[in-house]
């Protein structure tokens, strides 16, 4: 679309998994050493190529008033209430079969419109809604107090040092969320999230029972294991003893890991990149359609030692990946398409079969192509990041020692200057990774492989390939059957494993340690934090009432349209209820919450919601059709950059924000 500005949001594959470790306490352990948690990098892509004509708006400060009135409007027509009946009817312009997944995060729960506008936010009028557009987290009236349904209140945040929530002892649910789930208020008094950035002292506090829950980096799972009581399998929840003096449960191998890692080639590099040498194929450099041949890219991918990597790196808790869609996901099967073998007489035969120069002679008899001219290139991750830079000397060991002639040299770039530079087109080979934002193919395929992809933009890849993924992405998010997602998302696996769009890397699989006084846990992947609402402490714990967890990281805000890191998404998800909420251990099936019934019609454009009777929020207003309408329009006009709302957009208008939105609507 001409003249859309696409700013592409790049917290919630990195800064995002920072808090994300520091959020799951015991829950989750993982390799992938990332950035300081809290960085936040917005990479705003150069508007399209076309050139401007005479009179077209181009900046979002241009929109016309009437225009932007109308950009409410339409957004309110997608998101219908009606209080006497208590529906919300959500109006999709395209099919969206994630939307269930984004509705049960805390992004869209239901705010008192009426508590809301006494707090100095927006009454809901469109001609004002441009005054609310785009705050910084502080100037949102909901930053750091609250005003949920949810099963505790904020007692107190002290930034840098603790939250604490207290019980709502008027908590609405009084039938179980599911059979034998949770009912009425919740076991625990309080809880409490403490942050503590040192893992001595976590660990010392961990031993002395003044945690229930600390967050264990996966170099130090060797000083817990004296710790370990029970080993348990996280299918079954049979549980081995191990040693009859220990205090801890430990579930091994959680998979429906979130977090990947993978080496990204970029098949159309610019010409003005640093990292191609002479940018020619005369021994000292690599023309910037090198990974274009789809013999490079296997042969790199044949390169990689994964078993080792796997043993070495992540202590062997990871799994291969065959694709962009990650285990236990529809269209992931662990055999088709197989994983890539490590094998180096496969990585030099297909180094001897590329055609580099494109004379029609495979390089093996070719005295101008690359198996006889060599090449050198750099590699880049980002600095600090220590598997990264593993990862990369192990591949660059590999392919230097199949050919004297080929050299990569590694190179440590700064977080934001790394994401500039790959966004452009300017590395030809990097290492990265992508932490989901919701739980469903479609948040992987889309990054991987859109044109409008975080990582797929930059791919560079020819443009009939390019325009099939797009369509296969485009038809298999609209599928609401899940044979027909099976299929559809299979279909692109196997596209991608064929044309080695990247060299797949590995997805670890996680942890989880508790108590052994502590009950109700069980593994839902798409859950972020400690579920507190659904836990208990057994008699002998030292303090049952209360949960005490130990973190990094401090949330960026309490808004829940404006959240978008996992520090906040816990601390939202305790004292907001969102209108459904995933089922036990499903992430794909769904029971009501604030929205006691719910309905998807038969074409996936209109999905109704009937909004619970009776409920309060913590300050005592009514919820209502209405109250939850607001909070979803409220929310994608507020659209905060770096922000979740992007997903909304996409989700409702097949857009990325409501700046672009509008542009395009001023301009029709
Ligand atoms: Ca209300
Ligand atoms: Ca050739
Ligand atoms: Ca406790």
């Amino acid at each position: 679309m001409f003249g859309t500005k696409k700013t592409l949001i790049l917290l919630g594959l990195f800064a995002g998994l920072a808090l994300m470790l520091a959020a799951c306490g015991t829950g989750a352990v993982e390799t992938v050493v990332v950035n300081q948690p809290g960085e936040v990098v917005v990479v705003t892509a150069t508007p399209a190529t076309e050139p401007s004509l005479p009179g077209m708006i181009e900046s979002f400060a241009d929109v016309p008033e009437d225009v932007l009135i109308q950009v409410c409007e339409d957004v309110k027509n997608a998101v219908e209430y009606d209080d006497a009946t208590r529906m919300l009817t959500l109006h999709l312009a395209a099919p969206f079969a994630p939307v269930m997944q984004l509705l049960s995060n805390g992004w869209a729960s239901p705010l008192d419109q009426e508590w809301m506008v006494e707090q100095g936010d927006w009454d809901g009028n469109c001609s004002t809604w441009v005054n609310f557009h785009d705050l910084a987290a502080e100037d949102s009236p909901i930053f750091n107090v609250e005003n949920g349904t949810g099963p505790f209140k904020l007692d107190y945040w002290r930034p840098g040092d603790e939250i604490r929530y207290v019980r709502n002892d008027n908590y609405w649910r009084t039938e179980p969320m599911w059979e034998g789930g949770p009912s009425g208020p919740a076991w625990y008094e309080s809880v409490t999230t403490k942050s503590v950035d040192e893992w001595g002292t976590r660990f010392a506090r961990l031993q002395a029972g003044d945690a229930d829950s600390t967050y264990i980096p996966r170099q130090y799972i060797d000083q817990v294991e004296p710790l370990v009581a029970e080993e348990c399998d996280p299918v079954t929840y049979e549980c081995t003893t191990v040693n009859p003096n220990g205090t801890l449960r430990l579930y091994k191998n959680l998979s429906g890991g979130n977090v990947s890692t993978d080496f990204f080639f970029s098949m159309d590099v610019n010409k003005d990149s640093t990292f191609i040498g002479s940018g020619s194929l005369d021994g000292a450099g690599i023309p910037p359609d090198f990974f274009a041949d789809l013999n490079i890219r296997k042969a790199f991918a044949s390169c990689f030692d994964y078993d080792t990597y796997i043993k070495d790196v992540e202590k062997g808790e990871a799994i291969q990946r065959n694709g962009p869609i990650p285990p236990d996901y529809p269209g992931y099967d662990p055999n088709d398409p197989a994983p890539v073998k490590f094998d180096l007489a496969a990585c030099e035969a297909y180094f001897k079969a590329a055609d580099v120069d494109h004379d029609g002679i495979p390089a093996g008899e070719d005295e101008d192509d690359v198996w006889n001219t060599g090449f050198y290139m750099l590699l880049a991750y980002n600095i600090g990041n220590d598997v990264r830079r593993v990862a990369s000397e192990m591949l660059k060991a590999n392919i230097e020692a199949i050919n004297e002639n080929f050299t990569i040299d590694l190179l440590a770039m700064p977080w934001p200057a790394y994401l500039k530079q790959q966004r452009s087109g300017f590395i030809p080979l990097y290492r990265i990774g992508w932490l989901e934002d919701y739980h469903h193919p479609h948040n992987w395929v889309q990054p991987y492989l859109s044109s409008a992809g975080a990582y797929g933009g930059a791919l560079g890849l020819p443009e009939e390939l390019q325009a099939q993924f797009d369509s296969m992405i485009a038809e298999a998010k609209a599928l609401i059957d899940p044979v027909a997602q099976d299929t559809a998302y299979k279909a692109i696996q196997r596209l991608a494993s064929e044309e080695q769009t990247s060299l797949w890397g590995v997805i670890p699989v996680g942890r989880h340690y508790e108590p052994l006084y502590l009950e109700g846990w069980f593994n839902n992947p798409s859950y972020p934090c400690w579920f507190a609402y659904g836990l208990s402490e057994s008699a002998d714990s030292p303090d049952p009432k209360n949960f005490v967890e130990d973190t990094i990281g401090d949330p960026e805000t309490f808004d829940p349209a404006y959240m978008y890191d996992t520090a906040s998404s816990c601390a939202v998800w305790r004292m907001y209820d969102p209108l459904i909420h995933t089922k036990a251990e499903r992430y794909d099936e769904f029971v009501g919450q604030l929205a006691d019934t719910f309905d998807i019609s038969e074409d996936g454009l209109t999905y109704t919601f009937h909004i619970r009777e009776g409920v309060k929020f913590h300050a005592g207003g009514d919820l209502d059709a209405h109250d939850a309408a607001y909070s979803i329009v409220r929310g994608m006009l507020q659209d905060r950059a770096a922000g979740p709302q992007w997903m909304f957009w996409d989700a409702f208008f097949g857009y990325e924000t409501v700046e672009g939105y509008a542009i395009d609507k001023a301009n029709e």
